[in-house]
This record gives structure tokens, sequence and C-alpha cells, in this order.
């Protein structure tokens, strides 16, 4: 049989990207727990510009459907929820959110110094991972780290987008 290769190469050219897959759409989308810090723990983040700003883009990206859930910001870093829809990039996303929450910090400051530690860490949750249990031990964090006594009493936490997840 004689393969109609000028036929298979037209079709390609007509469809120059891949459809999205099906299987891809179906499936649950990823919840993910991320933690980023600033450089050399410089204790910069615990105030109300930063809490302010990090909310504002929050916020702003839930009208594109980006969910950020429960989190808290400590002196020297962040822990937080999210979850995206299928295009979601989450190392983009949580560039720009640092590119926000440094202009707050320098109009705090006065003067424009590296706030992050490069990169960040994320988790995809498991099935089986509970986002209460594990919210339960990260808005301890302030406790542990005796800045209060009891995780309500910090005031830098909260739930931007109730993610609807055991
Ligand atoms: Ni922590």
């Amino acid at each position: 049989m004689i393969i109609p290769l000028v036929g298979y190469i037209a079709a390609m050219m007509d469809y120059p990207k891949a459809p999205p897959r099906l299987s891809r759409l179906l499936i649950d989308r990823p919840l993910f727990f991320v933690t980023f810090g600033t450089h050399q723990r410089r204790a910069c983040l615990a105030n109300p510009d930063v809490f302010g700003a990090f909310q504002i883009y929050a916020q702003s990206a839930a009208h594109k459907g980006i969910a950020t859930g429960r989190f808290v910001i400590m002196p020297d870093h962040i822990h937080f929820f999210v979850r995206g829809q299928p295009d979601f990039v989450l190392g983009n996303w949580i560039g720009r959110m640092k590119q926000t929450i440094t202009q707050a910090v320098w109009r705090r400051d006065g003067c424009q110094s590296t706030i992050w530690q490069r990169g960040f860490f994320d988790h995809v949750l498991r099935s089986d991972e509970s986002y209460s249990a594990k919210w339960q031990y990260v808005r301890c964090n302030p406790v542990r780290a005796g800045l209060v006594q009891a995780p309500e009493e910090w005031p830098y936490q909260g739930e931007v987008t109730i993610i609807d997840r055991a």
C-alpha cells in the first residue's frame, strides 16, 4: 500500500498544534501546595502591605479561574494552596506574584533590594491527601515559630477562594 505522504503533510499543516487531549481535560485539576521564601531569609513579608498585595494578586487571578485557597504569610516565606485551569503554568504565575510583592516591599523599604530566593517548592496533593489536614498543619507555622500563642492570632493568613476538596 502506498502511504499518501502529501496528504499526511497537508493534514499536519492544518493542525500546527496538537489538539487538547480529552483525557487531560477530564482528570481533576491538581491542587498545589506552594512555598517560596526571601533572599537570605530576610524578614520582610509579615506586614499589611505584602498581605494586601498578595490578596489583590490572588483575587485578580480568581477572575481567570485560578483559585488561591488558604495561605499564610510568614516573615520570610509564604505558604499557599492554588488550583488553576488546565492551561495553568504554575511557575509563570508565581513569577508574576513575586514581582507584585516585590513592588510592595520596595515601596515600603524606599529602596530596591533583592527580595526573593530563587525558585519555589511545590507539591501536588495526592487524591488521598487531605487539604484541610494539611492546612491544619500549615496554619500552625506562626505558633511553631514562636510568633503567636494560637494560630488564629496570626494576622497574615486567610483564604481567597474556597477550594472544594476534602
Ligand atoms: Ni513554613
